[in-house]
């Protein structure tokens, strides 16, 4: 009987009494104040990865505060194969404004799957007050399980402002099950959603995980040397999944725009393959082949150890990291790289704009010609580009802390709640 039942991800405990002195003090004593009244609430976030983007890195953090916070919380994975994350991954595309059809073969793999799942959550399902369910993978689980006496919130964490129609009919009649839906920004809203109960925040970085806390300085130079960095020669950093949307290839023409400007300039791209996205490894693959034979850039993927401590290392000490993105929810790499103090410059789509207004954190741009440019701009002027840097961190503690995530989450579920 395993099989029938979903995964439960471990995650560790956490405190939010350690948040003291680092995040603003208004959100947690608000946390204080909103635990009261769900004391003892349960509540489950259904996910289709453990690790490799963003969804992951939040919910690690996430749910373990909420358990903290006396909300008895789980964290649960769908099932899926290959074929079924092939299509997962269109759809995430196609929801995102890519071009294509979905083919009949490909919805009923997704539909034949989501009934698994299901069967899966009735089979384990503990008596659950609210279910968070992130982004497309598992979406059509509301509808599927009208037994389950939940409240049901569907937190999307992608652009889906421009959806390609094909995808969004096919998915949007599946999201009238639910009584709430979470957006990173208004215009995201689809048109037509099913959902009445829309909410409006966005996500937020851990300051006290492994990929966030601060690193000595000798530490964060020898994990760098470690993985092939000379880290007395200028570095240009993206960290990202090997996602067209994030534009990696765009990363390399900019770069060797600049590369004649500043002969030793060495540009670092570390991308995490993750389970639910089978395209990352043909990205991977052109990325490779776009970059064959030059030693100053270096392409970094979990496979060969690049985890939390090295991304850490990467925007700690990077001259200026880059998130040269032509789509994006929020993209956490930005307040990730900010919170270190390091500039970023950042394409001008989606949320990445949020975390980094006019005079702070560094410099938006629109092109591969714009993004040379401001790098190049940045190499030669470290006052500017701490500066910025100083003002992005202060902007990321205001906004953009897990604590501030939690006390958005807690209101809407008491508002649900009542
Ligand atoms: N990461 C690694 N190692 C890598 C590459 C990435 O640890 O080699 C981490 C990175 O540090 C970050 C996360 O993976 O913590 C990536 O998050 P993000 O930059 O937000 O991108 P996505 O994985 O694409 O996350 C989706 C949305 C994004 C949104 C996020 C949370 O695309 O826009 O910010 O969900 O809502």
């Amino acid at each position: 009987e395993a099989e029938a039942m979903l995964d439960v991800v471990d995650v560790g405990k956490r405190s939010l009494a350690t948040y003291r002195g680092i995040a603003p003090e208004t959100d947690l004593d608000e946390l204080h104040q909103l635990s009261e009244d769900l004391r003892g609430a349960r509540c489950m976030h259904l996910s289709a990865t453990p690790y490799g983007g963003g969804v992951s890195e939040i919910l690690r953090s996430l749910v373990p505060l909420y358990n903290d916070l006396g909300i008895v919380t789980d964290w649960k994975l769908i099932h899926g194969d290959d074929a079924f994350f092939q299509v997962t991954k269109r759809i995430h595309n196609g929801l995102q404004g890519a071009p294509g059809e979905l083919t009949e073969a490909e919805k009923a793999t997704y539909l034949a799957n989501a009934q698994l799942n299901a069967h899966r959550l009735v089979t384990d399902s503990e008596n659950y007050d609210f279910v968070f369910v992130h982004d497309p993978q598992p979406a059509v689980l509301a509808a599927l399980s009208p037994h389950l006496d939940a409240r049901w919130i569907w937190r999307c964490h992608i652009d889906t402002s421009h959806p390609n129609p094909t995808f969004w009919d096919f998915l949007s009649p599946y999201l009238h099950a639910y009584d709430a839906a979470i957006f990173t920004l208004r215009e995201f809203v689809p048109p037509q959603l099913p959902i009445s109960d829309v909410r409006v925040y966005a996500p937020a970085i851990d300051p006290l995980s492994p990929k966030n806390h601060p690193l000595p300085e000798m530490l964060a130079r020898d994990v760098l040397e470690w993985i092939g960095i000379r880290t007395h020669r200028p570095l240009v950093t993206q960290v990202s999944r090997f996602d067209r949307w994030k534009d990696p290839l765009g990363v390399v023409r900019a770069y060797q725009r600049v590369r004649p400007h500043v002969p030793d300039l060495q540009l670092a791209l570390a991308g995490s393959l993750a389970l639910d996205d089978p395209e990352g490894w043909d990205v991977y693959e052109e990325l490779r082949a776009a970059t064959a034979g030059d030693s100053l850039i270096h392409i970094l993927t979990n496979l060969v150890g690049v985890g939390n401590i090295e991304v850490n290392a990467l925007q700690t000490l990077s001259d200026v990291v880059v998130q040269k993105s032509v789509r994006e929810g929020f993209g956490l790499v930005v307040s990730e790289t900010l919170w270190k103090g390091t500039p970023v410059v950042g394409g001008r789509v989606g949320g990445i704009p949020l975390q980094l207004p006019d005079g702070t954190g560094g410099v938006l741009v629109d092109t591969v010609e714009e993004c040379a440019e401001a790098m190049l701009h940045l190499l030669r002027r470290p006052d500017e580009a701490r500066m910025l840097g100083a003002r992005g961190h202060e902007h990321v503690r205001q906004h953009f802390l897990m604590p501030r995530l939690l006390v958005d989450h807690l209101r809407l579920l008491k508002h649900l709640a009542s």
